[in-house]
């Protein structure tokens, strides 16, 4: 830190206060994890120097032969750890993971058939404000109003009907299990390629904890920075007739020089995921969520399909009176953080909200267990219902704050 404190003391200052926010608080936001030392330290290292167009064997710039043998390491890795045929490592997110397998597939103005965002899908399955909304035509698939599940009947009645040339699965706030293979066989009854954005639950996947779509659907995309608790990137996984159309797509079809950086944090990401301690770690992740949705519905909270089978939680504000918004802010007040999110018939704007998403992979990270989630479900719901409180909220964030100190954020 004291090269970055010399010369730009501002910018060491505020990852300073960043620190101490994560330190100090309870991160709850599904998608966000903590990574180890090891990968922060391959993050923050000398690859970043380089240019490394094209992939290992076939660069367009000298001097790549580190940067081969990493990226062969990472690619390999990832192989091993999810059983796949083929892997891309360059993505530099999930957003331009999805974006090369569309490219990848389909034309402009194809159609898509997808989740709706507000009913746990993502901006990048289609969503008008994301390039997916106007490159392409789409239609969406939602939860069925009662059970708030998949409904697959329904799916294919629409797939049937309209045709698509790619379906899409995947979620960003589901909180149940994704049954992949219905998907490739709806997709197979219309002729049409699948695509199973993983991201959320990679981790699960990886492990084993919830029924894998590698080798199953068309493409598999996934981030690396979530349950898989790695850097900020994406990758792709397909069989090995699909490698050469995606490897295009992503160089040169739509991104410059890969962020050899972020591949190596990357492999060293997947070499941690390889050890049996990461499946534990997972398992601890979902055993978390289960103790917190029941701790959360003894507080008298509704849940989106009255529960969890991941990471993830979502919670029905609707009969509390308040929006996401306010819970969000509530809550933040308290060092705890979270995220509003629109719920299945969702009536507010994406802004605004009715709804929580809360999850576990972030403070599992931190060596909590069943006893802190229930006592964290308690603060929530008594937060929740009252949340003009401030003293109840300045007294439940200094108990938060000492929960933190008991599982800090890096103990060594
Ligand atoms: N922003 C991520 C999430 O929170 O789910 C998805 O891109």
């Amino acid at each position: 830190m004291s090269y970055l404190a010399d010369t730009d003391p501002e910018i060491a200052s505020i990852i300073h206060k960043e620190f101490e926010r994560q330190r100090d608080g309870l991160e709850l936001i599904a998608s966000e994890n903590l990574v180890s030392r090891a990968v922060l330290e391959a993050m923050g290292s000398i690859m970043t120097n380089k240019y490394a167009e094209g992939y290992p064997g076939k660069r367009y710039y000298g001097g790549c032969e580190f940067h081969d043998m990493a990226e062969n390491l990472a690619r390999d890795r990832l192989k091993a750890l999810f059983g796949a045929e083929h892997a891309n490592v360059q993505p530099h997110s999930g957003t331009q993971a999805n974006m090369a397998v569309y490219f990848a597939t389909m034309k402009l103005g194809d159609l898509m058939l997808s989740m709706k965002l507000s009913q746990g899908g993502h901006l990048s399955h289609g969503s008008p404000v994301s390039f997916t909304g106007q490159f392409y035509r789409v239609s969406q698939y939602g939860v069925d109003p009662r059970t708030e599940t998949i409904d697959y009947g329904a799916v294919e009645e629409i797939a049937r009907k309209e045709r698509p040339t790619m379906i899409v699965c995947g979620a960003s706030a589901y909180p149940r299990t994704i049954d992949f293979r219905a998907f490739q066989e709806i997709a197979d009854g219309v002729d049409a390629y699948c695509m199973a954005d993983i991201a959320h639950i990679a981790g699960l996947v990886a492990t084993g904890l919830h029924p894998t779509s590698v080798g199953v659907t068309d493409f598999t995309t996934t981030t690396t920075h979530k349950t898989l608790r790695g850097p900020r990137g994406g990758a792709i996984m397909c069989n090995t007739e699909y490698a050469a159309m995606v490897d295009k797509a992503v160089f040169p079809g739509m991104q410059g020089g890969p962020l050899m950086h972020t591949i190596a944090a990357k492999a060293v990401c997947f070499k941690e995921a390889l050890r049996p301690s990461f499946k534990e770690y997972n398992r601890q992740i979902i055993k978390n969520a289960r103790a917190m949705a029941e701790s959360l519905m003894e507080q008298g909270l509704r849940l989106v399909s009255g529960g969890t089978d991941n990471h993830l939680i979502l919670i029905d504000l609707t009969d509390r009176g308040i929006t996401g918004l306010e819970a969000e802010q509530a809550l933040g007040r308290a060092h705890i953080t979270v995220n509003k999110n629109t719920i299945p018939n969702e009536q507010r704007s994406p802004f605004v909200t009715s709804g929580l998403r809360v999850g576990t992979p972030a403070v599992t990270s931190r060596g909590m267990k069943e006893e802190e989630m229930h006592q964290i479900g308690e603060y929530i719901g008594k937060i929740l219902k009252d949340i003009h409180n401030e003293p109840l909220i300045r007294k439940i964030g200094e108990d938060v704050r000492s929960m933190a100190a008991r599982f800090p954020l890096y103990p060594d």
